[in-house]
Order: structure tokens, then C-alpha cells, then sequence
């Protein structure tokens, strides 16, 4: 095929790529008809299954921890709220509006003299998490402020130049570590302060010049983070979608080739960069860049089919949106925690890690709130985690009542929606080789009654396994059954087909 007729398609494909991998996470990711050539692919096979991986696909759940100088301010200022004037509590940088202090900016640039968390005790922060039940937790070394939570050599913008003085991400790596829990570092790519970071891919080549410094201070302070802290498992890379950083597709190609090479083993997300066409997440030809999925933010797949078996994480905050500290909860929604555990069970079956967002205030305490949903997660949790932890998707006809899970010969169903009629009604389909064989609740160990029955409906692919409830049963939170799964006994009837 001619050179200019390849680029032109080439280039088609790329938009069309582009557009596409826009769709991914609202619905499944759209087959490409036409593969095109990437240079500037994935590193690593998908579904890596060497001991790191493994291991984050047993996690099950995960914290997230977004602590900066954002959290002195809380979401609002000298009891003015932000609510209307930032997108976000830790985008409270860039408040604007009638409702933001004069000289704003000027004054968050400021704030770091006087950040001294005085409650901050990063062992209490690693027992709350472990009793929560969280298995890794994604830690802000430093977010789109630039401001960094360790004491890093290429920038006096860090923790060393406030109050406080001492390296905070050493504190949780070490802490977290000593908990048995994983530690990822957050790293923001984008900063805001920062004079040679531009949104748009540069021009000039005095910008060309400026961003390359960019480039290789990010680069210095990456590799920084690596040797400081041995014991990370991985990177959450974020602020990667400006077309600056889009633009650079050969250095983060090569600075993800490093990155891995000195610290092997290690797990980058989808996030981190993109191919040479432009596709993020995914390369053009939808791949996954990257060890596991990374765009599950604040909201959760509908369908196991849209994960295409990659492996992946699904990041949520309590309030609406807000992933700093925020003073005041009034006025909005913050999820419970059944939500929560319902949100937990809906990942986990479909083989995903779900990652809660705790935003501890500017003197190191979470808010009260997710102190208290720590806690009942954890008690939760702790009662079922034979259902939680080291569990796979079941392939069964999803349940309007709940969630399944597996571990080899026992399914489990983690019942949110009791239903009214006392039966827990499973869909197996006539031709499995593996069915329930007994049912029982796994908190307490009572055996349940379990029917088999062919209801008759036409074209069913379907047989039924019906799990009667004790009448006296009344849970006030999801309930798990935990069954085993045994070589099919009865013979499913053949009913004739409706004449119609
Ligand atoms: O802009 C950030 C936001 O502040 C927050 O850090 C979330 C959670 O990681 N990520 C970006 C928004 O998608």
C-alpha cells in the first residue's frame, strides 16, 4: 500500500481511536475492524501472572488516601465554601467566582507554611485501614499542586520547606508495609505551578525546551520515589490527559520501560500515558496500556463483558464528588455503607479491586464520618470475607438479588435485596457441569433448604435452584450463601416448546 495512502488511514483509524476509546467506560469497548500499526504499545502482557499480579488480583478492597495541603483548607475558606467555586476539595487551587477569597491562588501557594499536622500518626491511619479491611492502599506522594508529600530533590515545593519537615511518604509506606498492606504511590503528572508545564503539546522550541525539563524533572523525581521506597508495588498515575504529556508518547514509553526495569514486578494502571496515535487507556487497537484497567473512577462497570478480562481497580469517594478533605457534608449525598458494600460486592464479582477515598484534614484526622464507615466496613467484612477476598466472577446469569463470587467448589451469593417471597432463586444453566449441591449462610453456618426446579419457561437455557430463607430470618445488611458447587443429580426435563 502506498506510504501517504497507509498514513491516511492510518490517521483515520488513529481519530476513529481515538473517539472509540472514549466509549470504554460507558458501555463495552468497540471491536476494531481494522488493526493499525503501534509502535508505542503496551509493555507488558495482559493478565500478568507472576506473584505482584497475583496478588493485586486477590485484593479485593483497597484504600485511597488524598492528603495535601488542600486539606488544610477543607473545601472552604474563612467560612466561605468552595462548593460553587472549585470542582473538587483538593482542586480548591483553582477556586474562582464570586465566592473565592481575593488573591486566592496566592494565598493556597502559600499554605504549605503552615502545614504541621500535629494528629498525624501514620500507624493509626495503617491499623484503621487493616480493620477496614483493606489489602493496598493508593497514597497522593504529590497531586496536580505540586506539592510534595516527601522530601524530593528536584522541587523546594515539598514537605521539608513546611513545619512539619519529615518525610510523610515514608511514614505510610513504612506504616501501611508493616500492616501487611500494600502500598501504591499516587502521582500526579500535571502541576498546576509548575512554570514549564503547559496543557498543550508544545510549539516553540522555547517551549519544546521548557517541557523537556518538565519531562526530565518528572522523570528525576519518579525514579526518586523508586529508590526512596523499595517496598511500593506500584505506581496510580494521574493528570495525564493533557496533550503536552499525550504529545511526549516516546518518553513515557521509555520512562515506563525504566521504571519497570528498576524495580521489577512493579504495576503501572491504564492511566500513565497513551500510544503514538493518541489512544489512552487502550492503544489504538484496543490493548490495555498498562497492567490493569484505571478508569473506573466514581463509577462501576454494568457488565462483566465491558471488562473484556482485563484486570482492574474502581476508585470511589464517599461524598458526591471530592477527594480532599472537605469540613462540611452537609447538603449532599455521602454514600453509606451498604452502598459501599454494595459497590465492593459488584466489583469483586466481576474480578475488579474497589479502592474507598478517605481525605484527612490538614492536622492528619479523617473526618468523623469515614472513621465510623471504616469501622462498619471492616465488621462487614471481617463476618464475610470468605466471600470477598481471593474470589473470582462466577459465570452464571447475573442475580437481581445480589452478587455471585467463587473460590473453586464454592459459590457465593451476597445477598443485598432480600427477597419478599423467601427464596433465593439461582439460574444455572441446563447444561453445567457444576450446580448447588447444598446452601447454607455463611455467617453462622445454618443450612438452608435447597430445591431444584424446571419452571417451564420456553426456550429456557435455564434451570433453577431455589434457596428457602428461614421465616425468622430478618438481616438489617446484606447477607451472604455460600454453596457448593457439585456434579449435576437430577436430569433437567425436556418440555416440549410452545406452539405458537
Ligand atoms: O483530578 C483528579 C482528582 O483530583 C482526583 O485525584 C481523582 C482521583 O484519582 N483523579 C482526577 C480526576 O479524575
Amino acid at each position: 500500500m502506498k506510504n501517504t495512502l497507509r498514513c491516511a488511514l492510518i490517521a483515520v483509524a488513529a481519530v476513529a481511536g481515538i473517539s472509540q476509546a472514549n466509549a470504554q467506560w460507558t458501555g463495552p469497548k468497540k471491536k476494531r475492524d481494522t488493526l493499525i500499526e503501534v509502535k508505542y504499545g503496551s509493555l507488558t502482557p495482559r493478565n500478568r501472572t507472576d506473584a505482584d499480579m497475583q496478588a493485586f488480583r486477590s485484593y479485593g478492597l483497597g484504600q485511597f488516601i488524598h492528603w495535601g495541603i488542600y486539606s488544610i483548607a477543607g473545601n472552604e475558606w474563612n467560612g466561605v465554601s468552595a462548593r460553587d467555586g472549585a470542582a473538587a476539595s483538593e482542586w480548591i487551587r483553582s477556586w474562582g467566582g464570586p465566592t473565592a477569597p481575593k488573591d486566592w491562588t496566592k494565598t493556597y501557594d502559600n499554605l504549605y507554611k503552615q502545614f504541621n499536622p500535629k494528629n498525624f500518626d501514620a500507624k493509626r491511619w495503617a491499623k484503621q485501614a487493616k480493620e477496614m479491611g483493606a489489602k493496598y492502599v493508593i497514597f497522593t506522594t504529590k497531586h496536580h499542586d505540586g506539592f510534595a508529600l516527601w522530601p524530593t530533590k528536584y522541587s523546594d515545593y515539598n514537605v521539608s520547606a513546611s513545619p512539619y519537615k519529615k518525610d510523610i511518604v515514608k511514614q505510610i509506606v513504612d506504616a501501611y508495609t508493616a500492616e501487611g498492606i500494600d502500598v501504591y504511590l499516587y502521582f500526579s503528572i500535571l502541576e498546576w505551578n509548575n512554570p514549564n508545564y503547559m496543557g498543550k503539546a508544545p510549539q516553540t522550541d522555547e517551549e519544546k525546551a521548557r517541557f523537556d525539563k518538565f519531562l526530565q524533572y518528572t522523570r528525576n523525581q519518579l525514579l526518586e520515589l523508586e529508590s526512596n521506597y523499595p517496598k511500593i508495588k506500584g505506581f496510580w498515575f494521574d493528570g495525564t490527559w493533557d496533550a503536552s504529556w499525550k504529545s511526549a508518547y516516546q518518553f513515557t514509553y521509555n520512562l515506563e520501560k525504566e521504571l519497570r526495569e528498576k524495580h521489577p514486578g512493579l504495576i503501572i494502571g491504564s492511566r500513565f500515558r497513551n500510544d503514538e496515535h493518541g489512544s489512552r487507556h487502550f492503544d489504538s487497537n484496543g490493548v490495555i496500556l498498562g497492567d490493569y484497567e484505571q478508569g473506573w473512577e466514581r463509577k462501576l462497570p454494568a457488565e462483566f463483558e465491558w471488562l473484556n478480562g482485563n484486570d482492574w481497580d474502581a476508585v470511589m469517594t464517599i461524598p458526591p464528588n471530592g477527594w480532599g478533605y472537605m469540613k462540611d457534608w452537609s447538603g449532599i449525598y455521602t454514600k453509606t455503607t451498604d452502598d459501599l458494600l454494595d459497590m465492593l460486592m459488584h466489583s469483586v464479582s466481576m474480578n475488579g479491586n474497589f479502592v474507598l477515598n478517605f481525605g484527612p484534614d490538614g492536622n492528619g484526622n479523617m473526618h468523623p464520618e469515614e472513621d465510623k464507615i471504616a469501622a462498619e466496613i471492616g465488621k462487614w467484612v471481617k463476618q464475610n470475607a470468605e466471600a470477598v477476598y481471593g474470589v473470582r466472577h462466577a459465570a452464571l446469569t447475573p442475580s437481581k438479588l445480589g452478587y455471585f463470587t467463587q473460590k473453586e467448589d464454592q459459590l457465593y451469593l451476597t445477598v443485598f435485596n432480600k427477597p419478599v417471597n423467601g427464596i433465593v432463586r439461582i439460574a444455572v444453566p441446563k447444561n453445567a457441569t457444576q450446580v448447588p449441591g447444598s446452601a447454607g449462610l455463611l455467617v453462622g453456618g445454618k443450612s438452608l433448604t435447597l430445591k431444584q426446579s424446571d419452571m417451564g419457561i420456553d426456550l429456557d437455557k435455564n434451570t433453577y435452584y431455589d434457596v428457602l430463607l428461614p421465616k425468622d430470618f430478618q438481616p438489617s445488611q446484606a447477607f451472604v450463601l455460600k454453596m457448593k458447587l457439585v456434579a449435576p443429580k437430577a436430569k433437567t426435563t425436556k418440555l416440549m416448546d410452545a406452539k405458537m
